[in-house]
């Protein structure tokens, strides 16, 4: 040991300087590092985490460290402990930050919203559970509607959450649920928003990985008797339920769950024949899922015919269509020409996406239609001049970087990019936009402005998303002259990096989080989503009162679908194309950025908090803490950045008539005028000796507080107001 330390002064003796003593011992807000640098951060981290302490503080920001294992820390004492106590005056807990956002609703009467954020598998959905149990306990009434926004949850779990290898309960999904109070503070309602379901799980599962958890659940849980009407098995006997080669899930308990699922379906006001309708549909699609197809030739022609089988039989009879109509709408296609309807034969690869196609669209309406449902049961629009506030908890799908990355996870990236730039804007931007426009003695900090991705993503012309929504609509794109496109506009913007090659598929962006390298192919079918006009017209024909209801839009514009689906099958037909293109039908990304947009919109609108989740280790473990992907998250969320300019800014703000009236009961005069010049005010409270405590009291209430620069008349009040709440300055003249 001796030798060693010998060694290391010989060698290193001006780099070693002693631990901070916070480093040693840990802190519950990070502002208060004396070590401000990243491993001081992440040592932290650390030495919580050995103590079991999962949550600390930057400011107001909650940090978040997945323990993975079950602590005893949310309790109904715990709730309790948390109500009605300010932030930072108990240990950090996402029971704090619920009570804040609560707390300040009520006192400033204004909406909140919580973004939480962390990779797959860091505990944003355990998190967003916690907050709305806290939120249902303190409002206090124990009513339906708050065990109905409670219970929303093990439905949308059921539906949208399935094992993958980051995550046993993976959301599949993204959420944002605003929950209504009225002017007591009790909670009135709720409305779920839900944005992009990963349908492409529904029939495809990378290996080790589950579909969603309903179908393992149901065929568990369900009857004999139901089972056998519906003629299921086991989930080793389906197609779709074994791609992953893992149908079950440990320290899942899928017949608990499937129990847990129908009360809930319950208590949200789905009646029987509901439940045995949506049954109906998932055993539906597997059994289309086992259908076969035997490849052909038909008039020279690449052609399929389906083997008859009870798989595809009861698919008809559960859809509630022909059987020959099913089989036709499957194994042919038709398009307009010029004068009539003509179909063509489907190659046996092109039945099976076909058919996988319309699964996929059977359970992504499905969801929409259950998440509808549930809103219609808790959600009432308020009545007229009724005033009431909201808290919304955004749990978003983290960003996503595989082996192989696709359309899909190019959406989700991006989705994260704009939350990214809000919590960019809010902490960073807005901030020293403000100090400098109040003059503000302030030095800039420097961030990582995730802005210029966002523009070649998607706020230039011809930006990415744009190239490809172009592409998808023009009848002979295809997923190379897409690229060629992207290469030619953006191939020198450093964002986006071109392929290798003329060969490579694959091109990538750099997100905040690094590099991420996509394969274009795929992309334009993908965000096309069109199903064939056949399928729309087979439904149409179907008695199945779901089906029929679920595929609603679809049917209404059916018109517009032929000619649109024919534009992509015939691309010969060039005159009609042109003047079918004015009617386009939405693509998956415009739909996406449509719904990111409006949400956007309603956080902008709202008070932020945030949640930073980061998950310690890839083995679902505890106590076990993988320094480097830890630092990797810190670092890619901004949380150096954060830290130092929480450190030196200003986290609370009051007007002037703010802080006269909540500190006026500390001066002696009781009345105060507030159109008066702060310096008055500031001087009453030096002249009076009197109230050395109180002034004393407010120092420390008031530590970083700011006034806004209309009550300061010049720039030299500015700079008084900083130094003096500061705090150590005054406090030493107190003294
Ligand atoms: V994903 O992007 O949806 O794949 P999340 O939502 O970030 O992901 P999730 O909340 O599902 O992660 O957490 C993953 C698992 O970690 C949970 O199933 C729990 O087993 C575990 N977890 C997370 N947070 C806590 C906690 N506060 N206490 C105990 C936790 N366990
Ligand atoms: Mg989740």
């Amino acid at each position: 040991m001796q030798f060693q330390e010998h060694k290391i002064s010989k060698k290193n003796e001006a780099s070693i300087r002693p631990m901070h003593p916070t480093s040693v011992k840990g802190v519950d807000d990070m502002i208060r590092l004396g070590d401000l640098n990243e491993a001081g951060l992440l040592r932290n981290l650390l030495v919580r985490h050995k103590e079991g302490i999962i949550y600390t503080y930057t400011g107001s920001i909650l940090v978040a460290v997945n323990p993975y294992q079950q602590l005893p820390i949310y309790t109904n004492e715990q709730v309790e402990q948390y109500t009605d106590r300010r932030l930072g005056e108990l240990p950090p807990h996402v029971f704090a930050l619920a009570d804040s956002c609560f707390f300040n609703m009520r006192r400033n009467h204004k909406d909140q919203c919580c973004v939480i954020s962390g990779e797959s598998g860091a505990g944003k959905t355990e998190s967003t559970k916690l907050m709305l149990q806290f939120l249902a306990s303190i409002s206090g009434q124990h009513s339906w509607i708050e065990q109905q926004i409670l219970e929303a949850n093990p439905i949308l779990e059921a539906f949208g959450n399935a094992k993958t290898i980051r995550n046993d309960n993976s959301s599949r999904f993204g959420k944002y649920i605003d929950i209504y109070f009225n002017k007591g503070g009790a909670i009135e309602g709720a409305r779920i928003e839900q944005y992009l379901l990963e349908k492409s799980r529904v029939c495809r599962q990378a290996p080790e990985e589950r579909n969603y958890h309903i179908f393992y659940c149901m065929l568990l849980g369900m009857t004999p008797e139901q089972k056998k009407i519906l003629s299921l098995g086991n989930a080793s006997e389906y197609n779709y339920l074994t791609m992953g080669k893992c149908t079950s899930c440990e320290g899942r308990d899928d017949l608990k769950e499937y129990a847990h699922f129908r009360s809930a379906m319950k208590i949200l006001t789905f009646t029987e024949n509901d439940s045995w309708e949506i049954s109906k549909l998932l055993a539906s699609i597997l059994h289309l899922g086992n259908v076969d197809f035997e490849a052909t030739i038909q008039n020279n022609l690449e052609s399929c015919d389906i083997l008859t089988s009870t798989h595809f039989n009861m698919a008809a009879k559960l859809l509630e269509v022909k059987t020959k109509a099913l089989d036709m709408s499957l194994t042919q296609r038709s398009f307009m020409t010029n004068r009539e309807k003509v179909s063509k034969p489907l190659s046996s690869a092109q039945a099976l996406d076909g058919r996988d196609a319309f699964v996929k669209a059977i359970y992504g309406r499905m969801f929409v239609w259950v998440v509808d449902k549930i809103n219609s049961a808790i959600y009432k629009p308020p009545p007229e001049d009724t005033v009431r506030h909201s808290i919304g908890l955004l749990d978003i799908f983290g960003f996503e970087n595989f082996k192989k990355n696709s359309f899909e996870q190019l959406c989700i990236n991006f989705a994260n990019e704009q939350l990214q730039q809000f919590f960019v804007r809010h902490v960073f931007k807005l901030e020293q936009e403000e100090y400098a426009r109040e003059n503000i003695v302030w030095k800039h900090i420097e961030f990582n402005d995730n802005q210029r991705t966002l523009d070649v993503l998607a706020n230039k012309s011809l930006n990415i998303l744009a190239l490809i929504d172009e592409e998808s609509h023009f009848p002979k794109g295809t997923d190379t002259t897409m690229m060629n496109k992207m290469n030619q506009v953006h191939g020198k913007t450093q964002i986006y990096i071109p392929p290798k090659n003329n060969h490579d598929t694959q091109f990538g962006i750099l997100h905040f989080a690094g590099v991420v390298c996509y394969d274009s192919q795929g992309f334009l079918e993908k965000n096309r989503d069109a199903l064939s006009s056949d399928i729309i017209q087979l439904v149409e024909t179907s008695t199945n009162k779901l089906l029929k209801q679920i595929f609603q839009a679809d049917l209404n514009s059916n018109v517009v679908k032929t000619t649109s689906n024919a534009r992509i099958i015939t691309p010969t037909n060039s005159l009609r194309q042109t003047a079918d293109t004015k009617k386009r039908v939405p693509t998956l990304s415009g739909q996406f950025r449509q719904s990111l947009d409006s949400l956007m919109k309603t956080l902008t609108a709202c008070q932020p908090y945030f949640i930073r989740c980061i998950k310690p280790n890839d083995f679902k473990k505890p106590m076990l803490f993988d320094r480097e992907l830890c630092i990797r998250q810190l670092r890619y969320s901004g949380m150096m950045e954060t830290i130092r300019i929480r450190k030196a800014g200003y986290p609370i703000r009051y007007t002037f008539e703010e802080f006269l009236e909540r500190y006026r009961v500390l001066l002696r005069t009781s009345v105060c005028d507030p159109k008066k010049d702060y310096h008055d005010t500031m001087l009453e409270v030096e002249r009076d000796r009197s109230i050395h405590e109180k002034a004393l009291l407010i120092q420390k209430v008031l530590r970083g507080y700011k006034y806004r620069k209309h009550f300061l008349k010049q720039r030299g009040a500015a700079i008084v107001v900083q130094k003096y709440w500061r705090g150590y300055k005054v406090r030493k003249q107190y003294r």
